[in-house]
């Protein structure tokens, strides 16, 4: 299945919006805590795609633009290894508008193979009914040292192409070199970078960014750098000059 809807000019930012489930409301503020806030973001920041679990979708979802619905997910409260299980059926994402369905793999974790084994059927369920299936690929567990790691990095993006995700979400590895690797690795599923905890600056964070385009990357799916922003909309456009019209970190940050 091709990620066509969610991209413009070969290129896509997706918002990502399910950290209320995946680390809870201390992430938000008294404005993004608001469904509603961050689906009106997205509309009028237009991105390409937004992320939601199903609950969110259920009551916030308006189709204003399309929908990456993630059928797996989990708290923050339970340590250990991790496993994230499916709680959305793939014909719901499907009957709620879906262009496409996430969901998370952890690699390294002790329960690895439930997750591939999900993961499987979840894709095979979504090419059915004509939707694209996005794997976030996260190595983590006590086997994972270190997940930024230029070979860990590569290991989750090939692991992406090779379990059938038509997109793979992976952490950036900090240089343009070791993530062009990582993009090779991942043949013909297209690489987003995931975007992680806000970055000190928008520079920061922008330069980031720039490096995973500039190693072959189709775009971000990014969530608390955009709306834990004092200027959400300003980040949006700067993302939107870098991602979509491959302008220089420079470039887009004159608003
Ligand atoms: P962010 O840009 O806020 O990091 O969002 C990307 C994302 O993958 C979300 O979809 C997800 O909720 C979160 O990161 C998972 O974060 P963690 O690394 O703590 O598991």
């Amino acid at each position: 299945m091709s990620m066509e809807a969610f991209l413009h000019k070969k290129r896509g930012i997706l918002l990502a919006y399910d950290q209320g489930l995946e680390h809870g409301p201390t992430d938000f503020d008294e404005r993004n805590v608001d469904p509603a806030f961050v689906m009106n973001l997205a509309v009028t920041g237009r991105f390409n795609g937004i992320v939601f679990q199903k609950g969110l979708a259920e009551k916030y979802y308006d189709g204003r633009l399309p929908l990456v619905l993630k059928v797996n997910g989990k708290t923050n409260l339970v340590k250990g290894e991790p496993l994230a299980r499916q709680n959305c059926s793939v014909q719901l994402a499907a009957k709620i508008g879906a262009k496409a369905v996430g969901y998370t793999i952890y690699t390294g974790s002790a329960h690895e193979s439930i997750m591939l084994e999900e993961f499987g059927r979840v894709q095979e369920e979504a090419h059915r009914l004509k939707m694209a299936a996005i794997a976030w690929v996260y190595p983590r567990g006590e086997a994972v040292k270190n997940d930024t790691a230029p070979e860990i990095v590569a290991y989750a993006a090939r692991t992406g192409l090779e379990v059938g995700a038509d997109a793979v979400k992976i952490k950036y590895t900090g240089d343009v070199e070791s993530f062009k690797w990582a993009v090779k690795s991942a043949g013909k599923t297209k690489v987003f970078m995931s975007g992680g905890p806000k970055a000190p600056t928008e520079l920061d964070f922008l330069k980031q960014v720039r490096g995973a385009l500039d190693a072959g990357a189709t775009g971000l799916a990014v969530g608390r750098n955009v709306w834990q922003s004092s200027d959400p909309l300003r980040m949006a456009r700067a993302l939107r000059k870098l991602v979509i019209e491959n302008r220089s970190v420079e470039e887009s940050l004159q608003a």
